[in-house]
């Protein structure tokens, strides 16, 4: 169905919000292993014919996913592997109002559309980030400088605008991302919070979604939670108010970026706590730098470390209860896709190297899968 979307603006020209809702939504080792087992046959594979590595989403039991970028699903190697070992897909950032919010307030879901339609056409679910971000404050809000009542009435247009939009689609969203201060002593300022006040904003954000779409599940999600304890015990406090005040919480994100020192076990003791609450997991954004943390000079113990990482990662969320098992995303395809090797290119974060071939960190997370 063809719609219209002009018409989706913060606010009409005179000033007034549009706070009506919008129309109806539209292994290494394995390979190795898999060579070896022929040959004993006497089946040798050809080498012109190399085993494909299975596809993750076919060992998983539990939907995986990938955030990925519109004009990349272009590119047939990229968009091979997006399809091939992925159930779910994250846009990696235009479904952000960074992207959708125009200066002059009107929205643009080119490009949201366009990954949405590669995952229907795909069987994928869609999963929704971000809908409040302390880092994105677009100009058309911070210009609402009205009462609250109309910045109030633009966010929920916003957030109706956009949840309504791919409904039956998006199984979740991040609605609040990233409120805990990086040092974990509290909640992030942000023009939400300042408009809003701290518990205004998340009870807006959640409400307008929650009456969008009352089959998603609505997530908070944050990241350092493994590494920093501060952060973790703040977003747990935070989970815990929201509950008490009977927003419509329904998920948790634990984003996950990492890097290959982080001690063994952290990740497998923070998913437990976060599950404690009972709500669904979604370990939403990982990947593990090779270089953050100092280990650039032992390439190759960073690179084991953090294979070990991500099957750690994948055996702790398997041991969660399986209606808690949202969803395990990574942070992207290939390497060179990765926002990290954008801050350092000698940073090889992910399960692909540049050209798409698996790395030691698919083939831990297919041994883990395997081994559940
Ligand atoms: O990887 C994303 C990068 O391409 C974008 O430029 C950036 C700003 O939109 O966001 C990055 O993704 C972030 C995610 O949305 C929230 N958690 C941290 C991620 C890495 O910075």
């Amino acid at each position: 169905m063809k719609r219209d979307y002009e018409g989706d603006r913060l606010s009409c020209p005179k000033g007034q919000l549009n706070l009506s809702p919008p129309a109806a939504p539209v292994s290494r080792r394995l390979i190795l292993a898999s060579g070896l087992a022929l040959a004993a046959c006497g089946r040798e594979p050809a080498l012109s014919q190399p085993i494909p590595e299975p596809p993750l989403k076919s060992l998983a039991p539990f939907p995986i996913g990938t955030c990925v970028r519109a004009p990349d699903l272009e590119d047939p190697a990229y968009a091979g592997l997006a399809a091939r070992h992925f159930s779910q897909l994250t846009a990696e950032w235009e479904m952000k109002m960074e992207y959708v919010v125009q200066p002059d307030g009107s929205f643009r879901f080119d490009r949201a559309d366009a990954i949405a339609a590669f995952a229907r056409r795909n069987g994928q679910r869609l999963f929704g980030h971000t809908l409040l971000w302390y880092a994105n404050e677009p100009e058309g809000f911070a210009r609402l400088d009205e009462s609250r009542q109309s910045f109030e009435g633009a966010l929920r247009n916003y957030v109706t605008a956009m949840v309504s939009r791919y409904r039956g689609l998006a199984s979740g969203w991040d609605v609040i991302n990233e409120p805990v201060m990086e040092n974990g002593e509290g909640l992030r300022d942000s023009l939400w919070s300042r408009k809003l006040g701290q518990t205004g904003q998340f009870k807006v954000a959640f409400e307008a979604a929650r009456a969008a779409d009352p089959a998603a599940v609505l997530f908070v999600n944050d990241y350092h939670l493994e590494s920093r304890p501060a952060k973790l015990r703040t977003y747990m406090t935070l989970i815990e108010q929201l509950l008490k005040d009977g927003v419509p919480l329904g998920g948790i994100g634990c984003q996950t970026h990492c890097w290959s020192e982080l001690a063994p076990g952290a990740i497998t003791a923070t998913l437990k706590a976060l599950a404690g609450f009972g709500l669904p997991i979604h370990l939403s954004e990982m990947d593990v730098s090779t270089v953050q943390g100092g280990m650039l000079a032992n390439r190759a113990e960073a690179e084991r470390r953090q294979a070990r990482l991500y099957g750690e990662a994948i055996e702790a969320f398997a041991a969660l209860p399986e209606r808690q098992q949202f969803a395990f995303t990574v942070w992207g395809l290939r390497d060179r896709d990765s926002w990290l090797k954008r801050e350092n290119a000698q940073d090889r974060p992910l399960l692909f190297d540049d050209a798409g071939r698996p790395k030691p960190t698919f083939a831990a997370i297919v041994d883990a899968l395997r081994a559940r």
